[in-house]
């Protein structure tokens, strides 16, 4: 009996997955409003990423991304689509930024309502309502994106941004570095400091108290603005060793308020851009997304074809995606993909925070014949 569940459930899930094909990415072609243009090609598994926590062709033909596709250069894919989920409980607050609670707790469908903090009959020991949010880069099933970069389609409609939409909406795309070319803890431009002018915009460090004791110094300020002195802490190679300027960034930081942090970016004003960061691979992509509008927008932050159908509570985060790839013989079958969440509420922890990686697993070759539609490949 147990066992003819288990059966049922796998087949179920086989029949699910070759039906739920419906949407597909924004294609890459046209205007650039989102960066579809860069793919892991360095190591033996080949894969497109994004600005906007989407990963793979999707539909994609022409031309045909890699996705998954294993070994590089094979045509084999592994994967249709994918993208971000992250999910958490966000205290709710009226149209006035009030915190709301239940007037009785649980509350019953006879007896639901809220009480704004300070209002008459308040107490303190009521419960907040905590809403349970998720926000998904892709939905899969709709054409539905919740994580967009800054400068997106929907900033059309905010008037107040349309001349930096014009600047930034094609220079808000996805950077990239490489080991090839700099080195982490290395004066790559031999100015006296090391690692100050990342790819983009370089983020101040957090605070010195969460940072290792050996770096204290450099808590809550950029690179470029340490003394040379500063660096000379790096000359013992067991402290070198645990230097990692990117794991030390705030990314909280709002003073760079031009959001473009994937651009060029001369962030020690020497003339150069990006001369000395510190990359982790061979092949670096940097990109940044949020689930919110940083500019304030008004109106739903949705896009895609079906974003009339759904309305949006964001969580208010900012996503910065690291994906790496090596060509070294015993690293070269994957890609690495890190994403730094940041809660930029100024005043609500999220809790119980949870992510997920939505995969669209199909696999089969790139093409068999271009008269045949890519939704009658085989699951092998
Ligand atoms: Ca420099
Ligand atoms: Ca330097
Ligand atoms: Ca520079
Ligand atoms: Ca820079």
């Amino acid at each position: 009996m147990k066992m003819n569940k288990i059966v049922f459930c796998l087949l179920l899930l086989l029949l699910t997955a070759s039906f739920v094909h419906a949407a597909m990415a924004d294609p890459s072609t046209g205007t650039k409003k989102l960066d579809l243009t860069r793919y892991h090609n360095v190591g033996n598994i080949w894969l497109r990423v994004s600005n906007y926590g989407f990963f793979g062709s999707g539909d994609d033909i022409v031309p045909q991304y890699p996705s998954l596709e294993y070994p590089g250069g094979s045509g084999i894919d592994y994967l249709y689509q994918g993208a971000l989920w992250f999910g958490a409980k966000k205290t709710r607050r009226d149209g006035l930024n009030r915190k709301l609670y239940w007037k009785t707790y649980p509350p019953t469908a006879a007896n639901d309502t809220l009480m704004f903090e300070g209002q008459e009959g308040w107490t303190p020991d009521m419960k907040p309502v905590l809403d349970t949010l998720v926000t998904v880069g892709f939905d899969g099933d709709a054409d539905l994106y919740e994580f967009l970069p800054a400068y997106n389609p929907l900033l059309v409609s905010n008037p107040a941004q349309a001349e930096n939409y014009a600047l930034y909406n094609a220079l808000d795309g996805i950077a990239t570095a490489s080991t090839r070319t700099q080195k982490r803890g290395v004066d790559d431009d031999g100015d006296g400091r090391i690692d100050e002018d990342f790819v983009g915009y370089t983020f101040p460090f957090r605070e010195a108290d969460e940072l290792p004791t050996q770096f204290r110094a450099f808590g809550g300020r950029h690179i470029a603005d340490m003394p040379l002195s500063a660096f000379s802490v790096l000359d013992d190679p067991a402290t070198a060793e645990i230097w990692f300027p990117l794991g030390f960034m705030d990314l909280s930081d709002r003073s760079f308020t031009s959001y473009a942090f994937a651009a060029r970016y001369d962030d020690d004003h020497d003339g150069r851009f990006d001369e000395d960061g510190a990359p982790v691979s061979e092949q670096d992509f940097i990109a940044y997304y949020y689930d919110y509008c940083p500019f304030g927008t008004e109106g739903d932050r949705d896009h895609g074809s079906a974003r009339g159908r759904n309305r949006h509570y964001p969580l208010n985060v900012r996503v910065r995606q690291m994906s790496y790839q090596w060509s070294y013989d015993y690293i070269k079958n994957l890609v690495y993909v890190e994403f730094n969440i940041t809660n930029m509420n100024t005043e609500d922890d999220l809790i119980d925070c949870a992510m997920g990686i939505y995969m669209d697993a199909d696999v089969g070759p790139q093409t068999w014949g271009v008269e045949k539609p890519r939704t009658t490949y085989p699951v092998m």
